[in-house]
C-alpha cells in the first residue's frame, strides 16, 4: 500500500521513479548523531579540560549538567527524527564515577550507562577517541609529538577506544564505526613538515596492530585542512590519511568542512572508493574557518548525497553529522542535522540516475541538463511530509515546537 496521493506518486513515477520504495531505502540508511552537538563538546570527565581542542561558541541556556541530562536532550532529538538513528560517542563522554580513570584506561565499563541506553532503545553506537581537551594534549601535538611519552599515551587511548567500539558493536549487534582524529600542527610555517607525519604513521601502526574483531568495529581515519591555533601546518592532512586508509584498507573519513573554502567532497567519493574499501562521511557546513556549523540542505549537502546515492556507494559510506553550535537552541541544532540528511538522502533517492545516466550514455547532454532541472519542480516537501506522519515524527511546521515546549519545561531546572 502506498504511503503517498496518487497525485504525489504519479509525478514521480511519469520519470519512472517509485516513491514507495524511496522511502523504504530511506529507512534503511542509518545516520550517526553526535552526541557532542549537545553541550558544546564538553563531555562528562569533569574538571577543566586543558589542551588544544575545538571550541564551539555561543551561551545558550539549557546546556545539559550531567549525562541523564545528556540523554534525556537526546532522547528528545531523537524522537523527532523519523528511519534509522545511531549516537556517536566520544571517549570524554565517559563516566567513571568517583574513580579518577584516565583516558589510556577507559574501558567499556565506563560506558556502561551509554550502553544500557542505546540497548534499551534498539540504536547503535559509534565511538572516538579524545584526542584533544587533555593535559597530555596541552600543546597542540599527540599522536605526531615528539615525545614518546606523550605517543604512547594516546596510543594506548586510541587502542582502548578500538576496544570499547568492539565492546559496542558486540553488546549491540551492530558494527561501531571508530574514528581517529587528531588535532596536531603548527600555527606558524614549520621547518620540519616530515617529522611529525612519519612519527603519526608510526604510532597509527602501532594503534592498528592491536587486534579487534573487524566484524564489531570498523576503523576510520579523519584528516583536516587547518585549525584555529594550526593554521599553517597540520600533520594528519588528506594526502598523509588517504595514504594510509590505503595501506591498512581501513575507512577514510571525509569532512565536508576540512577542504579548502570552495572544495568539496562531492567528486572525492568516486576515486577514494577505488583504493579504500569504504569512506565514513562527516556531514557538516563549513563557514568561512569554521568547520562546523549545523548542516542545512545546501547545494553541498545535496550534491555530496546525491553522489553516495547516485554513485551506488551507500553500503560502502557510513554518515555521521559533526558540528557543534552553542548559539542555538543545541537539541533542535542536532535534530535538524539529522532531518536535513534524510531529506538529502530522500531527494536523491528519488532521483532518476539511470536514466540521467543513459541521456549521458546517448551523448544527450541537453536532456540530462533539463531533467536535472526538472527535478527541482518535484513534490519532494509531500513525500518529505507523508514519510514523517508515517514514522510517526512531526512534520517541518511541528518538531521545533516540542523542542521549545521542553525548553520551557526543562531548561529552567539547570541554572
Ligand atoms: C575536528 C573533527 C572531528 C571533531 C569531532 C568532535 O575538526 O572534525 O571530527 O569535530 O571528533
Ligand atoms: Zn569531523
Amino acid at each position: 500500500m502506498s504511503l503517498l496521493p496518487d497525485s504525489v506518486s504519479s509525478r514521480y513515477a511519469e520519470l519512472g521513479v517509485d516513491a514507495d520504495h524511496a522511502l523504504e531505502r530511506l529507512t534503511s540508511i542509518p545516520v550517526s548523531m553526535p552526541c557532542w552537538q549537545f553541550d558544546d563538546v564538553t563531555g562528562l570527565e569533569g574538571g577543566h579540560l586543558e589542551g588544544a581542542g575545538i571550541a564551539a561558541t555561543g551561551n545558550y541556556p539549557g546546556k545539559p549538567r550531567n549525562g541523564d541530562e545528556l540523554r534525556q536532550d537526546i532522547d528528545l532529538a531523537l524522537r523527532l527524527c523519523p528511519g534509522t538513528t545511531r549516537l556517536n560517542l566520544h571517549a570524554c563522554y565517559a563516566e567513571t564515577g568517583p574513580e579518577t580513570v584516565d583516558r589510556d584506561a577507559y574501558t567499556a565499563e565506563h560506558f556502561a550507562n551509554w550502553l544500557d541506553w542505546a540497548a534499551d532503545r534498539h540504536i547503535g553506537l559509534d565511538f572516538n577517541p579524545t584526542c584533544f581537551s587533555h593535559r597530555q594534549a596541552a600543546d597542540g601535538f599527540t599522536l605526531s609529538h615528539r615525545d614518546s611519552h606523550v605517543r604512547e599515551f594516546w596510543i594506548r587511548h586510541c587502542q582502548a577506544s578500538r576496544n570499547i567500539g568492539e565492546a559496542f558493536g558486540t553488546r549491540l549487534g551492530s558494527r561501531s564505526t571508530v574514528n581517529v582524529w587528531i588535532p596536531d600542527g603548527y600555527k606558524d610555517v614549520p621547518a620540519d613538515r616530515t617529522g611529525p607525519r612519519v612519527r603519526l604513521a608510526s604510532a597509527l601502526d602501532q594503534v592498528f596492530a592491536s587486534e579487534v574483531d573487524r566484524t564489531f568495529v570498523e576503523d576510520a581515519v579523519e584528516s583536516k585542512l587547518f585549525g584555529i591555533g594550526s593554521e599553517a601546518y597540520v600533520t594528519g592532512s588528506f594526502e598523509f590519511y588517504y595514504g594510509y586508509a590505503m595501506k591498512q584498507q581501513i575507512l577514510l573519513c571525509l569532512d565536508a568542512g576540512h577542504f579548502h573554502p570552495t572544495e568539496t567532497i562531492t567528486d572525492k567519493f568516486s576515486s577514494v572508493l577505488m583504493f579504500v574499501p569504504g569512506v565514513l562521511c562527516h556531514l557538516t557546513r563549513g563557514l568561512r574557518w569554521d568547520s562546523d556549523h549545523v548542516l542545512v540542505l545546501d547545494d553541498a549537502t545535496k550534491a555530496a548525497i546525491g553522489e553516495i546515492v547516485g554513485g551506488g556507494y551507500l553500503d560502502r559510506v557510513r554518515l555521521g553529522l559533526d558540528y557543534f553550535d552553542a548559539s542555538i537552541n543545541r537539541i533542535a541544532a542536532a535534530a535538524l542535522g539529522v532531518r536535513t540528511t534524510q531529506k538529502a538522502l530522500l531527494q536523491a533517492l528519488l532521483t532518476p540516475f539511470s536514466t540521467l545516466k543513459e541521456y549521458e550514455t546517448a551523448g544527450d547532454f541537453t536532456a540530462r541538463l533539463c531533467l536535472m532541472e526538472q527535478l527541482h519542480s518535484l513534490p519532494f516537501g509531500d513525500v518529505w511530509e507523508a514519510y514523517c506522519s508515517h514514522q510517526d515524527v512531526p512534520s517541518e511546521s511541528y518538531w521545533l515546537q516540542e523542542v521549545k515546549r521542553y525548553e520551557a519545561e526543562e531548561f529552567g531546572k539547570r541554572v
